[in-house]
Formats: C-alpha cells, sequence, structure tokens
C-alpha cells in the first residue's frame, strides 16, 4: 500500500503551501475555487451543504502551511513528543475553532457576506465528531488543543469510528437510540492516508524457534488481520503558528484476506470478511464508566494501540532509529485503560521484531508510557478475561504472563510470605474469573499515575491502588483537569469574552490566570450590571436555540439551573428530581404559594448508556416529571423543567454561558474530577455542590461564600456505608422526602399508574448505592441559601463575578504545564 514518496527541491517544496491571502478578496478568491473546483458546482447552485464544505476546506487551506511544517519539523528534529493515546475524543465542531485559531472570523464573515452568505448558517450545517462519551474523551480534546497552544509537539492517536455517540431521542420521554452518521455529508476536515496504513494481527498462536544466533525466540503466528488506514485532522494552536495532528485510525480488510477467498471461490464470503474486519472501527462503545467486556472492544483497543506504535516507531521514526533513544523522542500518555494492551504491544516489538533482550525493552517501555486513571468506581476498572484476552492475542498474554510473574517476584522479595498482598497486586486475578487487571498492568509499567484532581488523586493511592503506592510513593501523582478557555470561554461566550476583554486585554486567551484581574471589578455596581446584560443575552441565546431545535417555549426571566452530565447513578440525576419534586408538593398541596417560590427553570442533559437499565429509568422520570410540572397552570412562570434531547458539545456551548446555578452534585468520592463543574464557574455560574472530585478546588478558589457546599464528606459516606446505610430510615424520617417519593409511586408522574416508575422509587428506597436519600435534606437546605442569595441580584452577580476571576487555574493549559512539569518533561518548540 505505500507509495513513493517523492523528493522536492527545498524551494519548491514552499511554493507549494503558501496560504491564501488573509483577507476579504483573498478570501473570497479562495472559497469560489473550492466551491467551484473543489465541490464542483456555481455559487448560484450550491446547496448550504456545498457552501459548507468549501468554506471548511478554504478555512484549512490557510493552517495547511504550518501544519506541514509542523510534521517536517517533527521527522527532522530530534524533539520529544507526547503520543497521547485514548479511544475517545469528543471533539466539537471544528470550523468554529479553526476560525478562531487561525484569525479568519472576521474575514470569513465579511467575504461570505459578499457572496450573499452568512457564516451563521454555514456553520450550523457542521455535525459535531462525537467520537466520545462525556468527560473522558472531552478532557481529550482539550488536552491536544493546550498542547498545540502551548506549542508542544503531541500526536493524538485514536480511533475514526464510523458512527459516534448515538443520536438521543425521546419517544413518550424514553430515550431511543438512532445512530449517529456524521460523515454522511462529507467530512472536510479529516485528510485519509493510505499509503501510510498500518497492518494488525489478530487470534491465533505462538510458536518457539531458534533464531541464527542460536538463541531462543517466540514468534507469533496470527490468524487474521485488518489494515489500519491514518486519517489525520488538524489541531490548530491559538493564533501561535503551531498545528499538531490528530491521527484517527480506520478499519478496513487486507488484500491477502480478500484475496484467499476470492480464490476459494466464495465471493459473497469475501465480501462479509470485508465487512468483518471494517466493524472494528464502526461504532463507539456508548458505555461511560461502566465498560462492557465485549470482543470486539479489546479489538479496538489493541487495533487502535497497534498502529499508533507502529506509526510513531517506523514511520515518524525513522526504520533504522536506535530504540534504545526511544524515550529521548516519545513519552506515550495512557489515556484511562483503554489503550494499555499497547503496554505488551511496545513490549513485542521491542523482543520479538526488533530482537532487544528482554531486560533492555522492559527498561525502555517503562520510561515510554504514563497512566492517568480517570475514575473510582470498581466497575470502571477495565478486567479482561483471561480466556477472551489469550485467544484475540496469545502473544500478548505471554507477554503479561512474564511481566506479573517478575513483578510478583519482586513483591515477594520485598514482602516476603504476604501472599495475600500478592493476591492483591496480580496483574493477573484469579477471582470471580482469571481476568488481566489493565489499571495494575499500567501501574507496574508505568513511570508515572495520576489522578484527575486532588480528592481524586488521594483516594486512587488510598483506596484504589494502596499496595502500589506503598511500594512506588513516588510513582503517583495529582494533575487537576482543566478545560480549553479558547471553546468554552473565548467561543461559546462571545459576549462575556468581549466584556473581559474590554476590561484586561485578550491575553487571558491564552493565560487564563489573568482572569484574576477581574476581581476588583466585582466591586463595581456598573461592571455587574454589563454582567448582568451579558447573562441575560446569553439566555436569550438559548431559549431561542431551544425553541427552534426542540420547541421549547422557556421564559428568560427565571433563574436557571442546569444538570448536564452523562445519565449515572453516582451523579444522582435522581436527587435533582426529588428537589424539583418536593418544589411541585409543596405548591400542590398548597404548604407554600407559587409566589413565594423563587422562580426557576431547570435544564437537564443527559444520555445514558442504552444497556444501562436504572439510568433509562430515570431519563422517563424526568421527562414524565418535566410534562407534569410544564402542563400545570399553577406554576407556569414559576417551574419549569426543560431536558432537551441529544445533549452534546455544541449544545453545551450555549447551555453554559446561559447558566445561574450549576449542578454538580455527585455522591463524595465517586467523581473523579468533573470538568463541566469547570466550565460552568469560569462563564460565571454558581455551583451547588458536594466535596467530591474538583468541586473540592472549585471551592477552595471561588472561596465558600461563592459556593453553596452541601452533603456527606468523603469520609463520612466510608462510615455510613460501613455502619451499613438504610436508605429507607431517611424516607421514614423526613416527611418532605417520603412525601416525594409516595408522590412518584403513586403514579402522580405517569397518569395514575404506579407501576411506571416503581423500580425507580424501590431502587432509592431500598438499594441507593450512592446515598441520594442520605443527602436529601443537606440538598433541599442548600437550595433554600440559593434561592436566598439569589433574591439579591447584586450579591449574587458579585459571587459570580468572582467564580470567573478566580478559575483560571482551571485552563487545560496549566493542566498541560502541569503534565510536563511532573511527567512528561518535553519542551515546547519555537
Ligand atoms: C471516567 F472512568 C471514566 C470513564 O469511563 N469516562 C469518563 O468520562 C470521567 N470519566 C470522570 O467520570 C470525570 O470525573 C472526569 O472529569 C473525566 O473522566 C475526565 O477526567
Amino acid at each position: 500500500v505505500k507509495g513513493p514518496r517523492s523528493v522536492p527541491t527545498h524551494e519548491r517544496a514552499l511554493e507549494a503551501v503558501r496560504a491564501p491571502a488573509a483577507d476579504v478578496d483573498g478570501f473570497v478568491r479562495e472559497f469560489l475555487r473550492e466551491l467551484n473546483f473543489g465541490q464542483g458546482v456555481s455559487l448560484a447552485r450550491a446547496t448550504v451543504n456545498d457552501q459548507y464544505l468549501a468554506l471548511a476546506r478554504t478555512v484549512r487551506h490557510y493552517l495547511m502551511a504550518r501544519w506541514l511544517e509542523a510534521i517536517a519539523h517533527q521527522r527532522r528534529e530530534p524533539v520529544k513528543a507526547v503520543g497521547y493515546l485514548s479511544a475517545e475524543y469528543l471533539l466539537g465542531r471544528q470550523l468554529d475553532n479553526a476560525l478562531l485559531a487561525a484569525d479568519l472570523e472576521g474575514v470569513v464573515t465579511d467575504g461570505l457576506a459578499q457572496c450573499g452568505l452568512s457564516l451563521d448558517t454555514l456553520r450550523e450545517q457542521e455535525e459535531e465528531p462525537g467520537l466520545g462519551n462525556g468527560g473522558l474523551g472531552r478532557l481529550a480534546a482539550c488536552f491536544i488543543d493546550s498542547l498545540a497552544t502551548l506549542s508542544v509537539p503531541c500526536i493524538g492517536y485514536g480511533i475514526r469510528y464510523e458512527y459516534g455517540i448515538f443520536r438521543q431521542t425521546f419517544v413518550d420521554g424514553r430515550q431511543v437510540e438512532q445512530p449517529d452518521t456524521w460523515l454522511a455529508l462529507g467530512s472536510p476536515w479529516e485528510f485519509p492516508h493510505p499509503e501510510s496504513s498500518q497492518p494488525v494481527n489478530f487470534a491465533g498462536h505462538t510458536e518457539t524457534f531458534v533464531d541464527d544466533d542460536g538463541s531462543e525466540r517466540t514468534r507469533w503466528v496470527p490468524e487474521w488481520g485488518v489494515i489500519g488506514v491514518p486519517y489525520n485532522y488538524m489541531v490548530p494552536g491559538y493564533r501561535n503558528g503551531r498545528v499538531n495532528t490528530l491521527r484517527l485510525w480506520s478499519a478496513q480488510a487486507t488484500k491477502a484476506f480478500d484475496l484467499s477467498i476470492f480464490n476459494g471461490g466464495d465471493y459473497v464470503d469475501a465480501v462479509r470478511a470485508q465487512t468483518f474486519a471494517e466493524n472494528i472501527s464502526k461504532v463507539l462503545y456508548p458505555e461511560d464508566s461502566t465498560p462492557q467486556g465485549k470482543e470486539l472492544r479489546l479489538q479496538q483497543q489493541y487495533f487502535f494501540v497497534a498502529c499508533s506504535l507502529a506509526d510513531f516507531m517506523f514511520e515518524v521514526l525513522d526504520k533504522d532509529f536506535d530504540l534504545t533513544r526511544l524515550p529521548e523522542r516519545i513519552v506515550f500518555q495512557l489515556n484511562d485503560t483503554h489503550p494499555v494492551i499497547a503496554v505488551p504491544e511496545m513490549m513485542r516489538l521491542l523482543v520479538d521484531v526488533k530482537k532487544l533482550p528482554w531486560d533492555q525493552a522492559w527498561e525502555i517501555t517503562r520510561q515510554c508510557f504514563n497512566y492517568t486513571c480517570h475514575t473510582l468506581l470498581p466497575e470502571a476498572l477495565e478486567v479482561w478475561p483471561v480466556d477472551l484476552l489469550r485467544r484475540l492475542l496469545p502473544r500478548h498474554y505471554e507477554i503479561i504472563d512474564r511481566i506479573n510473574a517478575e513483578f510478583l517476584a519482586d513483591v515477594r522479595a520485598r514482602f516476603p510470605g504476604d501472599e495475600m498482598m500478592v493476591r492483591r497486586m496480580s496483574i493477573i486475578s484469579d477471582y470471580p474469573e482469571r481476568g488481566v487487571r489493565m489499571a495494575h498492568l499500567a501501574t507496574v509499567a508505568s513511570g508515572r499515575v495520576n489522578g484527575v484532581a486532588e480528592l481524586h488523586s488521594q483516594l486512587l493511592r488510598d483506596k484504589v491502588l494502596p499496595d502500589f503506592s506503598r511500594i512506588w510513593p513516588e510513582k503517583f501523582t495529582n494533575v487537576t483537569n482543566g478545560v480549553t478557555p479558547r471553546r468554552f470561554l473565548r467561543h461559546a461566550n462571545p459576549s462575556l469574552s468581549g466584556l473581559i476583554t474590554e476590561a484586561i486585554g485578550d491575553g487571558w486567551v491564552t493565560d487564563l490566570d489573568k482572569l484574576q484581574e477581574l476581581e476588583p471589578l466585582a466591586g463595581d455596581a456598573s461592571f455587574r450590571a454589563r454582567f448582568r446584560e451579558v447573562k441575560r443575552a446569553n439566555k436569550s441565546r438559548l431559549v431561542n436555540l431551544l425553541r427552534e431545535r426542540d420547541g421549547y417555549e422557556l421564559p428568560v426571566e427565571p433563574m436557571l439551573d442546569v444538570m448536564v452530565k452523562r445519565l449515572h447513578e453516582y451523579k444522582r440525576q435522581s436527587l435533582k428530581l426529588l428537589h424539583i419534586v418536593t418544589l411541585y408538593d409543596r405548591i400542590a398541596s398548597g404548604r407554600v404559594a407559587a409566589s413565594q417560590i423563587q422562580p426557576r427553570t431547570f435544564v437537564f442533559g443527559a444520555k445514558a448508556a442504552p444497556g444501562y437499565w436504572m439510568a433509562k429509568e430515570t431519563i422517563h422520570l424526568i421527562n414524565a416529571v418535566a410534562s407534569t410540572v410544564n402542563s400545570d397552570p399553577a406554576l407556569e412562570g414559576v417551574l419549569h423543567v426543560a431536558f432537551p434531547a441529544n445533549y452534546n458539545v455544541t449544545l453545551a456551548e450555549t447551555l453554559i454561558p446561559a447558566a445561574d446555578l450549576s449542578e454538580q452534585i455527585s455522591l463524595a468520592g465517586k467523581e473523579a474530577s468533573g470538568t463541566g463543574n469547570m466550565k460552568f464557574a469560569l462563564n460565571g455560574a454558581l455551583t451547588i455542590g458536594t466535596d467530591d472530585g474538583a468541586n473540592v478546588e472549585i471551592r477552595r478558589l471561588v472561596g465558600e461564600d461563592n459556593f453553596f457546599l452541601f452533603g456527606l464528606l468523603e469520609p463520612e459516606v466510608a462510615d455510613l456505608s460501613a455502619q451499613g446505610y438504610v436508605p429507607s430510615s431517611f424516607y421514614e424520617s423526613d416527611d418532605e422526602l417520603k412525601r416525594a417519593l409516595d408522590l412518584i409511586a403513586a403514579g402522580a408522574f405517569s397518569g395514575g399508574n404506579p407501576d411506571t416508575f416503581a423500580p425507580v422509587v424501590s431502587n432509592l428506597l431500598h438499594e441507593d448505592r450512592f446515598m441520594a436519600l442520605a443527602d436529601y435534606r443537606a440538598y433541599l437546605d442548600a437550595q433554600a441559601r440559593v434561592d436566598a442569595a439569589y433574591a439579591d441580584q447584586d450579591a449574587w452577580s458579585r459571587s459570580a463575578i468572582l467564580n470567573v476571576a478566580r478559575c483560571g487555574f482551571f485552563s487545560s493549559d496549566r493542566s498541560m504545564r502541569d503534565y510536563i512539569d511532573r511527567i512528561w518533561h518535553t519542551d515546547p518548540v519555537s
């Protein structure tokens, strides 16, 4: 598949990559050329999609020269790069990001206007690449944005899923999943490079043989294989001339595979085989924090890391590169356990393919990997059944087995006689079935292991991997997550960005600590008034969007209270619901007059994993409560519940800037970090939250007066569960809680049918793994404090401004500097 590369003279090469003139005329010329010659239509006949595709390609041209230079530099100069290995990248729309990075928005707006077109119409045409489930995938997207902005060489490696995260629809209030056909109308941001494809093998067996030099070696005789075709995406830094690469792999059938079957004469089988191979990159698994041990998922994981390692080691570096020096050129970051099969794959490449001695290969491998853990939930830590792993990747299993044997010998030497410890630490577990604990493998192989917020990193050390942190305390570190200020403030909130820039200049876009300079303005009444105008304008923008997108008629006035994140029991959307049901009940029962209630609009956004039954029942209940509340005339203008379907990055960009109140109400000790929490605070919403994840750090930075804390602390959660938590005791002892649950149970939101939500009620009453009932009263009290605070608009705005001013720490630029200082030790390039 590899075509020859031509070797042009240096001058000719430069000539080929000159960007179009960055003025209106230059843009229009290039745009029309793309429309005519690229898209094959005249302006008069072009559809909106034609126009969008031509625009996207035109914008690409402005970034291309820098991109090619960055790629050439990577090959030419001995700099160390970051290889970010992630099964998910939740990118969001590309056009606006590219316009922002290249500073083209003004030119493009004017140029399109000259053609009778509007940028707003064209940007709506883009289907966002939803190649991730939630926080973990979005974090990867923020990180690669920051690395490009910091001019740090990075290749993001991942999978080009043909279907990203499903499109959520509601039918009678229930979630129905539709395939995400994001590629259907063409994908102008990607560059396929079939000439750089990589073969990937599976299954078969291993055999030992004696090599030419007389040594005994092992080889893998695989049974079948596929080809990985890379698709490159630009990752532009913010106005710094740096463009990094995101390289996503797509699976294709091999020619050899086809041929053998075609020669067998069975044409139809041959075509089926092709489909089988291409299935590997067909669809993103929609489970977030609850991986299912599916064979295809393991195939995906091995597929993309095998392609990525070979790509870096044999394509980016020269074929004859001295691999003992590999750690000088690359550091791979394992984004959770999904890419951890890269560890035995690197050993296989070094030992079997490059014939390095095992110990030397292990030394190199250990210097090349670091591991980020994103969870504390035991069910989210991947364990692959030994039978499955051994069948699919027999050589990798042998390598893991040897890594484990050597590791356990080391443990036994340090702790003689402590076989319990050996069992606890083993990479291969015996119970409940023989399985490979990918987090253990990652920890053994990595130079550094990090959690994603202070509390999480501490719990990771103390509770998830305590034995490991005892023997290797220096391995463990924390890097608190961050979010990119480009997408989530500068782009998503142009009104607030404008106000900030007017006050302190625009340096904050790449140096978010500068937001501190806003602090004195929190005391300035006229600034506060302008801040409120911005919030109001953002609410109007949201109301307009939800009218067009979902047919909602929402009032602009009320407090906007937002809970958007994956639907998961530990995140406790059900606790939020109990609050709403209680407010409803207070009015319906006449205990409180509607006029006494602080008007609020509640917005939910949440996808449930299609196989997560309780989460889907909760979605149904949210929709049922919404329709009851919204159709009650007594509540008009007082309470409103909106649940727009298909919450995604694009909706977040309009929703977050409009929010007054950010709901971050997971049970303490369960949310590793959260990043939505950061986006809301940065956009001037106040948080109501538990002492969990990065909430802890947000509260410390914004000040306890500007944050509504409630609920059990993590040690209290641990105590309560040790004592034996009995949720019904909270139900019995709190009349309002009892009434709220009884209302749901009686069918108040299901047309009088008590069966509809019986499982949800019963789950809360008898199981309540995440202690929603225990935190209910504290939560309602905190909501009462929110109401009181909101009644003083001026004081609220002051707090909101202080949230913005004090959240500079949560820039992913800072996260990236932390990774660089503590883990990667890479340098920016000039
Ligand atoms: C954690 F384990 C997982 C997972 O499978 N998917 C996922 O999105 C999230 N996460 C955590 O739940 C968040 O607390 C965290 O902010 C995010 O990863 C990024 O670290």
